[in-house]
Order: C-alpha cells, then structure tokens, then sequence
C-alpha cells in the first residue's frame, strides 16, 4: 500500500519519479494540467505523444487507461497520462475514476518508479465534484497493488487540498 502525501501546488514543479497527466483521449494536449505540463516540459512530450497515437492508440486512449512519456525539460522522469472522466449526473463513472488511479500505478510499476504525483483528475473541465473524486482517487490507491511506495496529490488549489484531506481521514479511519 503507497504512502499517501497531500501537497498544494503545481504539478509540474514536483520532484517525483513520474507526474500523472490528466489528459483526454486525443493525447494531444489541451488545458488545465494537461496545459500546463506541455508547456512546462516542452515539445518532446508531445512528439512522443504522436507516436504512441500512430502505433499504439490510433483511436486514442481510452477512458480510464495510461501510458507514459518521458517527461522532457520537467524534474520527474516520466509522464503518465491518464483519460478521466466526464461527470454525469445519471451514470456512475466512478469505477472509470478509480481505473485512472490504478492504471497509472501499473504504469509507474512497469516503469520502476516509487514516487508518483497526482492530480485531482477529471474535477475540472470534466466537472467532477470534489469531494467525489476525492474519496474515489484515495480509496482506489490506498486499494492498489503497487510497488509505488508514495503517492503525491497535487492539488492546486485550497478548495481541493481540503476534499483530499477530509476523505484520506476518512479512508483512513475506515480502516
Ligand atoms: N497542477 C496541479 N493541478 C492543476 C494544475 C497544475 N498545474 N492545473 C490545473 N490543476 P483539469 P480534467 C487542477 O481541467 O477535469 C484538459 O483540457 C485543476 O484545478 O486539468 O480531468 C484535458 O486535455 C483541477 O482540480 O482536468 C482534458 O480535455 C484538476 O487539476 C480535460 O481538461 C483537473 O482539472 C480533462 O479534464
């Protein structure tokens, strides 16, 4: 079970093996984090980016799936993106949630890296509440068989930060 730490801030500037991307499918940057980490680490990502979608992800990668890149001019070693997804009101998409978290830590696995920052995924442009995503993404990496041995969140704002840290004691307490 990893280690889970609570930090406020900017991903991109976290010194970790790897950085967990909230992308969409298309790899092909956008805005947000996903914004951010592009032009942090430069245009290398994004080439690698195209390659895997011309041989390995012609369609894109799917919700819930990951992948990584290197992480070009960024301190971490690697990027792992990930697909969130979008809120809905009338489906549960938590389990695609959960799937992001555990996915990327099988990825970080594959890698050898042992420290791995994350975002709040899919609680921006995909709308996800907080609190929600919160419980979800810490429940499912307190879950995960992973040599990870911790896990960052990187949240950016308070709003966040505070979520994260009512459902880490919960998960915890629940324990
Ligand atoms: N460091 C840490 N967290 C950040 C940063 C940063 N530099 N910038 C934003 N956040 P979002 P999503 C927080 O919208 O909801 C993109 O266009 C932000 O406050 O980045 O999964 C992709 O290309 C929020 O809490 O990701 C997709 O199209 C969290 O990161 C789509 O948005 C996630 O917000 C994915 O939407």
């Amino acid at each position: 079970m990893p280690r889970i730490l609570l930090a406020r801030g900017d991903i991109t500037v976290q010194r970790v093996d790897a950085i967990v991307n909230a992308a969409n499918s298309s790899l092909m940057g956008g805005g947000g984090v996903d914004g951010a980490i592009h032009r942090a680490g430069g245009p290398e990502i994004l080439k690698e980016c195209r390659l895997l979608r011309a041989e390995r992800y012609p369609d894109g990668l799917p919700t819930g799936e990951a992948v990584a890149t290197s992480a070009g001019r960024l301190p971490a070693r690697w990027v792992i993106h990930t697909v969130g997804p979008v809120y809905s009101r009338s489906t549960d998409r938590s389990g695609l949630l959960a799937r992001c978290h555990t996915s990327s830590l099988g990825v970080a696995d594959a890698l050898g890296a042992r420290t791995v920052a994350f975002p709040a995924i899919s609680t921006g442009v995909y709308g996800y509440p907080l609190d929600e995503a919160a419980t979800v993404a810490v429940r499912a990496t307190l879950g995960a068989e992973t040599r990870v041995e911790e896990v960052r969140f990187v949240l950016f704002d308070e709003r966040a930060h505070s979520a994260f840290e009512r459902a880490l004691r919960a998960a915890l307490d629940s324990k």
